[in-house]
């Protein structure tokens, strides 16, 4: 049995997840993923590593649903809730899904597709019974497939293993000293490592409990936190500003009770995106709290992190978590000494198997001997690592999303009166960066802002550029090439 599932046999009576639906102990999570698991076996040994989809909001049947496709011996891919159609059809494709399970509200999204695709769409409600054992399921097997987007356009599906799984947990248990007594608030999407593992397998794997809101919002996460059990809390950057602004707005009265319950967290997390330090002064403020900022990727979950004890270093990523090598490495390959800047490249069981389908994509982000490419650029600074920036314009981070400016330039140019266009991140202190769009149309009274709803029905509402400025041409350089920088500028001076 894999070791998740051995520990919360130990757990048992505990509860495992709180949502706004109730309670559930881990016993009722293993025996109804059981169940579920049962009925996507259908009397076959093992899933076999076969790709199986779900859409499933936040919360228990989530979980559940993950757990089921785990036990049955399949790879769980997560699909986004807020996707619209076509980027759902993208996963489904790409990933070569096999089975869909879905909770009763996206059957309608998901069914059209499904027919059109010749992929079976299983409603996690109606299990059907079967009476068998489950495989067991070997450690080394693929586990889980995350999109996540390059430099090449297209997402790319990132491949862990249940080994990598349980490296990135044990590095995150170790270093910030999960407890089974622990209880945190899960407000992240479930496609993304940060909600799955640091918050959601983290808590599981220690036997503590995840409670879950099905989305971000300011009010109910601090009417949650008034109740008094949670006492630890991990997001992105954004959403620390937009928990500032909401409790800056409140009277006095009830900025002293949220203060009063935060200030007894145990623990408080920032990443996904670099945290500024203006934040991270505000939040200590507000909360007596010094976020503890920590650095990873899809392909590799965490790989540095702020101490749990001892100094927390604003604008600092930290060190290398337990089990995980790190190197810094100029363009000549060289290793760099303290205060050269350098890419970050990062070895350890943590470390993803395989882009899906892309073994190209996988040999180009791995060096020969082994060390994975992350593409950022830090320097060492008296100990601590500090992340400068990446070595590529084409992606953005916004909201604690990755973004690919390809992908969005190569839709906006289906568009029958966009000629050309470029997109970019611009600095904004709530999202980190912004997505804009600079587009050259073949209709003067073009209005920009309709682009904004078609991309809505084509690409997820973070991706879709907020600000459009119209261009005679593009700014570019002798090669041709669209040069960033300058559209960038433009935006700045707009
Ligand atoms: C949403 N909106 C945005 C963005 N996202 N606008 C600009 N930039 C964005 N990135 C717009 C929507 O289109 C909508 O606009 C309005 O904001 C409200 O949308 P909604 O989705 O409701 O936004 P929100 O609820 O305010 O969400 C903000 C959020 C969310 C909670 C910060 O972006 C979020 O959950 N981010 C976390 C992402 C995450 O977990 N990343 C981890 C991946 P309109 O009203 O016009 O329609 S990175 C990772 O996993 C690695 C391993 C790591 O290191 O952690
Ligand atoms: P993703 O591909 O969505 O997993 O995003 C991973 C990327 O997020 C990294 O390659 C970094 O560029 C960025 N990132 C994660 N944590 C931090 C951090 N603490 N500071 C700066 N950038 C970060």
């Amino acid at each position: 049995m894999l070791k998740i599932f051995e520990r919360a046999e130990q757990h048992s009576k505990q509860t495992a997840i709180v949502d706004p639906a109730g309670m559930y102990s881990y016993a009722q999570l293993l025996e109804d993923s059981a169940a579920l698991s049962k009925s996507l076996l259908q009397g076959k040994h093992s899933l076999k590593e076969s790709t199986i989809g779900f859409m499933v909001k936040p919360g228990y049947e989530y979980v559940k649903t993950q757990w089921a496709i785990w036990r049955a011996g399949g790879i769980a891919v997560p699909i986004c809730v807020t996707y619209p159609p076509p980027s759902i059809q993208y996963v489904l494709e790409d990933a070569q899904i096999s089975t869909v399970l879905a909770s009763e509200e996206f059957i309608p999204t998901l069914q059209p597709l499904g027919q059109k695709l010749g992929i079976p769409v299983q409603n996690i409600k109606t299990p059907l019974q079967y009476d068998q054992r489950l495989p067991t399921v070997p450690e080394s097997s693929r586990a889980m497939i995350l999109y996540t987007s390059g430099t090449t356009g297209k997402p790319k599906g990132v491949v862990s293993t249940h080994l990598n799984i349980e490296a990135q947990i044990t590095a995150l248990v170790e270093a910030w000293e999960w407890q089974e007594d622990d209880h945190i608030l899960n407000i992240l999407p479930l496609h993304h490592v940060h909600g799955i593992i640091n918050v959601l397998s983290c808590a599981l794997w220690s036997g503590a409990c995840c409670e879950f809101l099905p989305s971000f919002d300011a009010k109910a996460v601090f009417d949650t936190f008034r109740k008094g059990e949670v006492n630890l809390f991990m997001a992105v950057p954004t959403i620390y500003y937009k928990l500032i602004g909401y409790w800056e707005n409140l009277d006095k009265e009830d900025q002293n009770v949220i203060s009063n319950r935060l200030s007894n967290f145990r623990l408080m997390v920032s990443g996904s995106a670099a945290l500024p330090v203006s934040t991270l002064e505000k939040w200590r403020h507000i909360s007596g709290q010094t976020l503890l900022e920590r650095y990873g990727m899809t392909e590799m979950g965490m790989a540095i992190s702020n101490p749990y004890r001892g100094e927390r270093r604003p604008g600092h990523i930290g060190q290398p978590l337990p089990g995980v090598s790190v190197r810094l490495v100029d363009e000549d390959k060289k290793l760099v000494e303290e205060g050269t800047p350098g890419e970050i490249q990062v070895k350890g069981d943590n470390v993803f198997r395989e882009y899906w389908n892309r073994p190209d994509a996988t040999q180009e982000a791995f060096t020969e001997d082994g060390w994975f490419l992350t593409g950022d650029i830090a320097q060492l600074e008296e100990g601590y690592y500090r992340i400068l920036g990446r070595n590529s314009v084409d992606i953005i981070k916004s909201g604690g999303y990755k973004i690919s400016a390809l992908e969005i330039e190569e839709i906006l140019r289906t568009h029958p009166v966009v000629k050309d266009c470029g997109v970019v991140g611009t600095p904004d202190e709530e999202w980190g960066e912004l997505v804009v769009a600079g587009i050259v149309v073949s209709d003067e009274n073009f209005n920009p802002e309709e682009l904004k709803n078609w991309l809505k029905d084509r690409l997820p509402g973070y991706k879709v550029p907020r600000k459009y400025i119209l261009l005679d041409d593009l700014p570019r350089n002798t090669m041709g090439k669209v040069t960033k920088k300058e559209l960038q500028s433009l935006f700045t001076k707009n």
